[in-house]
């Protein structure tokens, strides 16, 4: 059968460039059907019953997760693929030396002859989504055409999506960021689906100047809910470069002190670094509260008081499940624990409920996300390290109120963040907004399991942005310069840097975390009242003997002075790799960060 006549006579829309896109994309992809996503409860049972229906999903027992679905998927389709991500820019300076670039013309060219009936035998389900609030100054609106129902059920836990959000757009002929998916794998007559369909070859390619996202071939988070990475952060942080605004890859929380002074944090740590935990955090200090506003992405503007304003543009957390449990993060299991929610390449335990690596309580039998029996005894791990739960934000219980304002937070303190066994202290900050800039741009971590490749390796992982900046870096590193020079830097937030994860000569975690996290956020906030102490060292203000609370905490002062500990010797030897790092950029770089690193170097002794 082909799809010659696209009837659209009873699109729910009147939006022409909303039309002509889904007529243009059903063209070439072919689908058997089109629908037009409403975002309501029937239509989740819908297409939940249907994911059930083709294996996709297992609904898991009501009476502990009511209205969730276990999925697993094919073992080639498990994480973001980096070296398959694209920044199409015209020109491929604008691309820089951190992105996959290729000609935006002959990527379409590929593209098209990849999507070319690509959506034979399936739906084809247009989702008007908006990220942030509908009721934003400048709501930002997309449309993702996708063939896949499992996107569709997540895009609706990710994101504000449905009628109201078309509706919207139809009122005010808005414009919107074009975003096609395909799962790359087309059925003949007659053909049954498979599980998790997807295909062997994958492209994540973004269109930064047309502000258009073409992904094909995978099912995966990242690389399939657009309004996520491609949308909220390659394809924003180019218009907040144009516009003079930031879209980063930070949590944001808010924090109030036993006396009641209320401070808004947001920081930056590379995929699986525990951003998500850190945004839920219980405080192990008596009298100190937490509240959530974001666990991954937050865009940020100037307000009309110089002040840094941020909202979270999405609508659930898409969090790493291994590791997660009551002591880690008690919020989430609470708010997973509400059901609505989707798990994907964990374990399926046999009363119908999940456990992943980390979760108290092993099952004694279960299947693994690869579908084979598991036993606590069993060699293999039951759940995909980069296995996760996707769980509507309304349901935690520590939302901060504060979500639901389309004007945000103002934003009191950045913290950049990385995963390094040695060398960096736990906790320092920076002397001024150009100093934290170059903190950040020289932000080092050990991989994890969220990209495919090899884990633990070090790489520079600029303001946790490298797999996200969708342009080129060494701008990206000028435009967060301007943003200190263009503004009030007074009114500015103070940069810090923390590192939970810097270990002892056996190998084993210095500092306990999670909780204990709160000591560090403590120090930051009287910091920034001007009264914790800090000693100068050559990296930035290290917190002074005796000012990090630590009271009630099972710890030697040797490990203490061992966890904050700036050992001169240890940054000596990153030096060159900073060097390596910033010659990548050559002329793009601003020359300031060439300074600060002179700078580093003299107060090193080099
Ligand atoms: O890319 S995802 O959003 O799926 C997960 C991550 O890497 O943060
Ligand atoms: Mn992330």
């Amino acid at each position: 059968m082909t799809l010659t006549s696209i009837d659209l006579s009873t699109a729910p829309t009147t939006h022409e460039g909303i039309l002509a896109f889904v007529r243009e994309v059903a063209e070439l992809t072919q689908p058997d059907a089109i629908h037009w996503c409403t975002g309501s409860d029937e239509e989740w049972t819908m297409l939940t019953e249907a994911l059930e229906g083709t294996g996709t999903f297992t609904r898991l027992d009501p009476a502990k997760k009511p209205n969730s679905f276990y999925a697993a998927s094919d073992p080639i389709d498990v994480a973001r693929v980096e070296d398959r991500t694209y920044i199409c820019s015209v020109d491929e300076k604008d691309c820089g030396p951190t992105n996959n670039w290729m000609d935006p013309e002959q990527m379409k060219g590929i593209m098209r002859g990849l999507y070319e009936g690509c959506m034979r035998g399936r739906t084809m389900f247009v989702i008007p989504f908006v990220m942030g609030h509908l009721e934003a100054e400048r709501p930002m609106f997309g449309v993702e055409l996708t063939d896949s129902a499992y996107v569709t059920v997540s895009m609706r836990v990710m994101a504000r999506m449905g009628s109201a959000v078309l509706d919207k757009m139809t009122e005010t002929d808005a414009d919107f960021v074009q975003a096609i998916h395909s799962v790359g794998h087309p059925l003949a007559e007659g053909e049954a689906d498979v599980a998790w369909p997807c295909n062997d070859t994958k492209y994540i390619v973004q269109f930064p100047e047309e502000r258009a996202i073409w992904s094909f071939g995978s099912g995966y988070g990242g690389n399939a809910l657009l309004g996520k990475k491609c949308y909220a952060l390659r394809i924003a942080s180019v218009m907040a470069r144009d516009e003079g605004w930031l879209a980063e890859h930070m949590l944001i929380l808010k924090l109030t002190s036993p006396q009641g002074v209320v401070k808004y944090v947001a920081a930056a740590f590379p995929s699986a670094c525990g951003k998500t935990n850190l945004a839920m955090l219980k405080p192990t200090i008596p009298g100190w509260k937490v509240e959530s506003i974001g666990d991954d992405i937050a865009w940020m503007r100037i307000g009309e008081d110089g002040r840094l304003w941020a909202v979270n543009p999405e609508y659930g957390f898409f969090g790493v499940a291994p590791g997660t449990n009551e002591h880690t993060n008690p919020h989430a299991m609470a708010t997973i624990n509400k059901g609505n929610s989707v798990f994907t390449n964990v374990a399926l335990t046999e009363d119908g409920d999940v456990w992943w690596e980390g979760l108290e309580n092993p099952p004694a039998k279960a299947t693994s996300w690869k579908g084979e029996p598991w036993t606590p005894e069993s060699e293999e791990l039951s759940s995909h390290p980069n296995s996760r739960y996707c769980t509507p934000i309304k349901q935690c219980d520590i939302l901060a109120p504060e979500f639901d304002d389309p004007r945000g937070v103002p934003i009191d303190a950045i913290l950049f963040g990385g995963r390094r066994k040695t060398t960096v202290p736990l906790l320092f900050e920076a002397r001024d907004w150009t100093h934290g800039t170059f903190l950040g741009a020289t932000l080092s971590s050990e991989t994890t399991a969220a990209a495919i490749g090899a884990t633990g390796v070090v790489r520079r992982d600029p303001m946790a942005m490298l797999p996200f900046i969708g342009y080129n870096a060494g701008d990206y590193f000028g435009h967060w310069i301007n943003i200190g020079k263009d503004n009030d830097e007074s009114k500015l937030p103070k940069i810090f840097y923390v590192n939970w994860f810097r270990r002892d000569e056996d190998g084993g975690f210095l500092w306990p975390g999670f909780g204990e996290n709160s000591r560090v956020l403590k120090w930051v906030v009287e910091r920034l009242d001007g009264q914790a102490a800090a000693v100068e060292t050559p990296i930035g203000h290290v917190p002074a003997p005796g000012s990090l609370d630590v009271e009630g905490l099972d710890m030697t002062d040797e490990a203490l002075a061992a966890a904050l500990h700036v050992d001169v010797e240890e940054w000596k030897a990153e030096i060159p790799q900073i060097q390596e790092w910033f010659d990548k950029f050559g002329d793009d770089l601003p020359a300031v960060l060439w300074t600060e690193l002179d700078g580093l170097k003299a107060r090193l002794g080099l």
